[in-house]
């Protein structure tokens, strides 16, 4: 391990520290965290009192003149974008986000069930301890990497509920910035968009690997191999676990393999993102496979997890950080950071999701249930993908070969269209989508393959 790093082992649950002190004194924290912190700074503090006049002038005048506007959000910003416009045919393909075929949201018949248990049982809505709800860690933890997995018997994993896929995320990344100063982390190029600025406003420096090869439509598993490779020693290397997004290209098993090998010569700590478990193949223990492959060689490794997708949670915002360790007791302290860094960003987690997650996964019934439910979604996304192959294959005379679109897996489908290509799928066929070229093909229903093949064409041939 690199010599500016400290290890997992080097946490400690007793350090007295506040974020701004130093932990065992190696960790520097950004300086413009630190000016934030001054009362010469805030704003705020600068109260003096005004006469009538000046009063009024004072709050014509803006404190937050200085604020500039941000941009739309380059994927939750579709959603809005499609809010807006009032045209007919209008689609959205952009967040990724189940939809039946009639094209609307769907709540799973097994969230009902468990909402109505819950209901019955008259649960109360006290606080939940900052590490999130006993019954929802014990399975979630037990979910992702199966029960009997040696890690969980021999409790090497501190597990602790978080604000879906993004808050979990965040989480892990506090834990780098405070525990690994300097140490990089690891992003396919490209990746899910929000992972740049998770690590960016969390001030924990990253870099890109190579992932997606425009010239195959595949996996450049050649150029990820040599940048995972070339990083320096102890790098995290951030891991979609299945269902890569945006492209849907997912290393095979002997791949993973060879991954993991590297990542072990190289000391780097594998990081997964695990978000659409069940989701891309319709089998949990499938999808759990490449985080399984890890853990199974005796490795440290950080697992991010949501049920937005899998169980259609989206808003209620429950998933989990997984943190596996190598031996128990640094697990018991490193979940003891974990929630120190969780009580000041926001307390305490939210329990609704997390109870049904509970329900669901802790019910062997309901477990079934669920797993039929969530083949059922998965496959109205291959039917849907197969269609709009099927489509793009009859409708385009070129000759052109669409075939890449039925080897990518989950969710998404990674068109190849370019920014200018988009905006055309958007001005003139009201297709709203990410201007990375991805669309997500749960937001599309077999009757609309049809005009979106008509669009994807269009845009293909006659915008450059
Ligand atoms: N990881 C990945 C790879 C991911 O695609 C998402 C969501 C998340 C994490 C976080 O989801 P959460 O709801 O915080 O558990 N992706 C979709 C929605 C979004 O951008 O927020 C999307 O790509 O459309």
């Amino acid at each position: 391990m690199a010599s500016t790093m400290l290890s997992l082992a080097s946490v400690s649950p007793s350090a007295s520290l506040s974020t701004h002190e130093t932990p065992k004194g190696k960790v520097k924290l950004g300086s413009s965290f630190l000016s934030l912190n001054k009362g010469r700074n805030n704003l705020f503090a600068k109260t003096e009192s005004f006469g009538r006049i000046s009063m009024v002038a004072a709050v014509n005048v803006s404190k937050f003149e200085g604020v500039t506007m941000a941009p739309p959000d380059p994927i939750l910003g579709v959603s809005e974008a499609f809010k807006a416009s009032t045209n007919q045919s209008k689609l959205n393909l952009g967040v990724g986000a189940y939809r039946t075929e009639e094209l609307q949201p769907y709540v799973l018949d097994v969230v009902k069930k468990a909402e109505n248990l819950m209901i019955e049982r008259g649960e109360n809505k006290e606080y939940l301890p900052i590490e999130g709800l006993a019954a929802f860690n014990k399975v979630t933890a037990e979910l992702l990497f199966g029960a009997d997995n040696p890690v969980i018997k021999q409790q090497k994993v501190a597990t602790v509920q978080g604000l879906s896929g993004t808050g979990s995320l965040r989480l892990a990344a506090a834990l780098i910035e405070r525990y690994f100063p300097g140490a990089k982390v690891l992003i396919s190029s490209p990746t899910w968009g929000n992972h740049k600025n998770i690590f960016n406003d969390s001030r924990v420096p990253w870099s890109e690997y190579r992932y997606y090869d425009p010239k195959t439509v595949g996996l450049d598993f050649e150029g990820m191999i040599s940048d995972i490779k070339a990083a320096p020693e102890g790098s995290f290397v951030l891991l979609h676990g299945c269902a890569h997004n945006p492209t849907g290209i997912d290393p095979t098993p002997d791949q993973w393999e060879k991954i993991a090998d590297v990542i072990q010569e190289k000391n780097h700590i594998p990081f997964f993102d695990v978000a659409y478990q069940g989701f891309a193949s319709g089998s949990l223990d499938t999808d759990a496979a490449s985080v399984r492959l890890f853990a199974a060689r005796g490795l440290e490794l950080l697992v991010a997890q949501s049920y937005s997708k899998n169980l259609g949670l989206y808003a209620e915002r429950i998933g989990a950080i997984n943190v596996v360790c190598t031996s128990s007791d640094t697990a018991t302290r490193v979940k003891s950071q974990l929630k120190r860094i969780a009580r000041p960003m926001y307390s305490n987690p939210p329990v609704h999701g997390a109870r049904i997650v509970a329900n669901v996964v802790g019910d062997p019934t309901l477990f079934g249930e669920w797993k039929a439910e969530m083949e059922m979604m998965a496959g109205r996304i291959k039917n849907v993908r197969q269609k709009l192959y099927d489509n793009l294959t009859a409708k385009d005379k070129s000759g052109k070969d669409w075939s890449f679109i039925l080897k990518q897996i989950g969710m998404f489908s990674f068109t190849g269209l370019n920014k200018a290509q988009t905006e055309n799928m958007t001005n003139k066929w009201h297709v709203y989508m990410t201007k990375d070229g991805r669309i997500s093909l749960a937001g599309l229903s077999l009757a609309k393959c049809e005009y979106l093949s008509d669009a994807i064409i269009d845009s293909y041939h006659n915008v450059s």
